[in-house]
């Protein structure tokens, strides 16, 4: 039968609106009259969907035939946002989609909005992992990523007076018009059972875990485009679906009631995605969530490689796995599994490819972050592993044995198993032992790493650890989010800078250019009247567009120190009100954030942020001085308000942000950072030079001094005037007059402990502060400053980060697919 590829389908606007009407029609099931806007939304994005169906196909096609290396990203959460607007620009179809929907008298933007973000992340650590998703295809190198399908992604949040409230996050209500489900790729996955331990007939010993229980993994497969090439790589996230046969079992036996139950547990596995960020709740359902999707992609990978091959001689040259932190880590023990016990392989063997294959990266400093499992749990739920881990461990610690004889106490420390009152998995130490690839995500990061977290293993073998400062994608944090800035960049500099973000430096010749700063200067104004009218219909405030709009904007938590702003606006507010002409420039404090759900201290602070937006937004006539904080913190409300931003605070406790990545997507749309040296932070300022950067605090060593030499936050509070009315203001119950005593615990966790020395901070940071508005004042230096910040921030793009990966772990090659 003659067949074809190719659809066919043009991307004008003429066959662009003639597909969307079809899809109208015969996806909808509807009359153009009427069809709902979600109907619309649904109908383009099919219609866009059919676009890169070619590309998907020849891609995928493009790879088997030429049996290249893949590299497999293996991740819990992808923090996608929305997709139509992205697959518009990446495909060069914005114009024409703008122009069909025109004539069919929809207006693009408002159909754009009927979106829900994709938001199967908590924050960085997935949205780094889109980010990368992207630069991979655009890049055209072969690489797939792998994860849950989570029918709630992170929660909604609502702000009813003043509190955060969490509501469920029902991305996948209206259908998700991306997504292709693949029934016959499922994956069965077994949990708890026993081992059995046999002599195999070829006399070598056999294990064979047996009974238990099994759930399928159903894969989803999302496109995932380059910027203008042929390249669609596949996000492949899998759902849990009971598996049939135990169903029929149970029902034919008329235990309906038990099938029901069985079938309910089973699926939900990839219900919904744990809300915390930076701490380990140790839920039993999260190790099912990890091992079932390690499970169902390495078998799926191994699938895929033995469809060009007979042994597993090559399987490291054609499979890099890249762990996204420790969350897939058991992916280390279940390759072992695969090799070992079902295909046979010889222990050492199978352990040279599992070490070559896998790649470890690590994004976290924090002690409450690292993942340890209860060696119980392990055994009921993963009665195999825990044997293998155990084998790894003694033969790892053997070799530390020979390598550094009679140091008992660094096999204690280095051990995957932690031995106490319960003992426990340390997946760090497995993600390490089974890696041939350590990295970090900034090089402070790297150097603590090896310096302080995982200091025996760096000694070991140094030649394992390696920094790969994070990167944004161009297309998404700048050609989309900001078009005034990316056509005005364009005007000077060509349209180069998107597939080659380098070419930003050109930008540097145009700062000395008046006429060029006045332009990025419309350009800032314009787009913080959008976010100003965007507020206004989210809050009800109208935030004053000459105002410095200083913005922190990420994820609730101590170390991130949301409170320390907090402070330093009390303390502001109080000093404009004794004399409003100490208030040197107006000033719009914007805050967005998620605080985890169980994180008692993070909710208060977003509580006590509205209580004060409520108290200074009331005279704002007389300081100035505005707080906003804005509900539902996501990839889409990060777009608005990232374009719109002229100071962007990272202010975390030096040493303890792993990189950041919000810091580099403010910087590439003209905010200066206020920041510590922190993550990279560092490497912004090194970039940007001191005079583009406002550094204050603390250095991650003298953090570590100031706790060494018995840190007192008290005589912090009992020096510093403003510090202590700002905090007197706040123990008052001056912004709770419901509850006088509703912040005490902030203040009481300030006072008392302190662990992330804010107090310490604050004198540097007012006085910092303080030089922000002084410089802001001097409209064209404050510009030209951002567009250097703008310029050098060509190293911060994913394309960069991805290169590197590719070229120094895993070793693949770019294979572009032709059109
Ligand atoms: O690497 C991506 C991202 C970093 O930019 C953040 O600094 C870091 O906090 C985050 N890490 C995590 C892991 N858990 N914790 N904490 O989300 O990764």
């Amino acid at each position: 039968p003659a067949t074809t590829d190719d659809s066919g389908l043009g991307n004008d606007a003429a066959s662009l609106r003639r597909s969307f009407l079809d899809h109208v029609r015969y996806s909808r099931g509807k009359n153009y009259e009427s069809s709902t806007p979600h109907d619309r939304f649904m109908a383009l994005s099919l219609a866009v969907r059919d676009r890169l169906a070619d590309r998907w196909v020849k891609t995928s096609r493009t790879y088997y035939e030429k049996d290249v290396k893949r590299a497999y990203y293996l991740s819990a959460e992808y923090l996608l946002g929305r997709a139509l607007g992205n697959n518009l620009l990446n495909l060069g179809m914005y114009e024409a989609a703008a122009e069909s929907m025109q004539e069919v008298g929809v207006d693009l933007t408002n159909l754009l909005e009927m979106e829900p973000d994709a938001g199967l992340g908590n924050g960085g650590l997935g949205r780094l992992a889109a980010c990368f998703m992207e630069s991979l295809a655009t890049l055209a190198y072969p690489g797939m990523g792998y994860g849950i399908r989570y029918e709630f992604g992170i929660f909604t949040q609502d702000i009813v007076d003043g509190y955060q409230v969490e509501r469920a996050d029902e991305w996948l209500k209206f259908g998700n018009p991306w997504e292709i489900v693949r029934p016959e790729k499922a994956v069965p996955v077994r949990f708890f059972g026993r081992v059995e331990h046999h002599q195999g007939p070829d006399g070598r010993p056999v294990a064979r875990w047996v009974g238990g229980k099994t759930v399928v993994g159903v894969p989803y497969d999302t496109p995932i485009a380059g910027y203008h090439n042929n390249t669609v790589n596949t996000l492949r996230l899998w759902q849990a679906r009971a598996s049939e046969e135990f169903d029929l079992l149970l029902f034919n036996a008329g235990d309906y009631e038990r099938s029901v139950v069985e079938k309910n547990d089973s699926e939900v596995i990839s219900k919904v995605l744990y809300p915390n960020d930076a701490f380990q709740a140790g839920k039993e359902l999260r190790l099912k969530q990890q091992y079932f999707f390690v499970a169902c992609s390495i078998a799926d990978i191994v699938r895929r490689y033995l469809k060009n091959h007979t042994d597993f001689r090559d399987f490291s040259r054609k499979a890099a796995i890249q762990l996204n932190d420790t969350h897939p880590a058991i992916g280390v023990a279940e390759l072992m599994r695969v090799l070992v016990d079902e295909k046979r392989l010889l222990w050492d063997e199978a352990w040279q490819i599992t070490q070559e294959t896998f790649g470890y990266t690590n994004h976290t400093l924090l002690a409450e972050a690292m993942e340890k499992w209860p060696a119980t749990l392990f055994e009921r739920l993963l009665p195999r592993h825990l044997e293998i881990i155990y084998e790894i461990n003694s033969r790892f610690l053997r070799q530390v044995q020979i390598r550094y004889p009679y140091d008992q106490e660094k096999m204690r420390r280095m051990s995957l198993v932690e031995e106490g009152a319960e003992k426990k998995i340390r997946m760090a130490h497995l993600a390490v032992v089974g890696s041939h690839s350590v990295n970090g995500v900034a090089a402070l990061h790297t150097d603590l790493l090896r310096r302080d977290v995982l200091t025996d293993f760096a000694a070991m073998n140094p030649e394992r650890f390696n920094n790969k400062t994070n990167g944004v994608t161009p297309r998404r944090w700048l050609a989309w989010c900001n078009p005034r800035l990316s056509k005005l960049i364009t005007s000077r500099i060509g349209d180069g800078w998107a597939m080659d973000l380098d070419q930003l430096t050109k930008l540097e010749a145009h700062a000395e250019d008046p006429e060029f700063r006045k332009a990025f200067r419309d350009v800032k104004r314009a787009n913080k009247e959008d976010l100003a009218r965007h507020i206004r219909d989210l809050r009800w405030v109208q935030l004053n567009p000459d105002a410095i709009f200083d913005v922190q904007i990420k994820r609730l938590h101590e170390y991130k120190r949301q409170l320390l702003n907090a402070l330093h606006i009390v303390a502001l507010w109080m000093k404009a009100r004794r004399d409003p002409s100490t208030i040197i420039h107006p000033r719009a404090f914007i805050f967005g954030a998620k605080a985890a759900p169980g994180y008692h201290l993070a909710k208060l602070t977003i509580r006590l942020i509205n209580g004060i937006a409520e108290v200074v937004n009331s005279d704002a006539g007389t300081t100035g001085l505005q707080v906003v904080f804005a509900p539902n913190y996501r990839v889409s409300l990060a777009e608005r308000i990232i374009p719109a931003a002229d100071v962007s605070e990272q202010i975390s406790t030096a040493g303890m942000e792993a990189s950041g990545t919000g810091n580099m997507k403010l910087m590439l749309n003209g905010a200066l950072t206020l920041g510590t040296l922190d993550g990279a932070n560092v490497e912004i300022r090194d970039a940007v030079g001191d005079e583009n950067f406002f550094l204050f605090g603390l250095t991650a060593d003298e953090v570590i001094a100031r706790k060494r030499e018995g840190y007192r936050p008290r005589d912090e509070y009992n020096q510093h005037q403003e510090l202590r009315e700002a905090l007197d203001l706040i123990s008052t119950g001056f912004f709770s007059p419901e509850d006088k005593h509703l912040f005490k615990p902030l203040v009481d966790s300030l006072l008392e402990e302190d662990r992330y020395l804010m107090l310490a901070d604050f004198p540097s940071y007012m006085a910092k502060q303080e030089e922000v508005a002084h410089a802001y004042k001097d409209a064209d230096a404050w510009a030209r400053k951002c567009i250097i910040n703008v310029a050098r921030g060509g190293i911060f793009s994913s394309d960069r980060t991805i290169k590197q990966y590719a070229e120094e772990i895993w070793r693949i090659q770019q294979t572009p697919v032709d059109p």
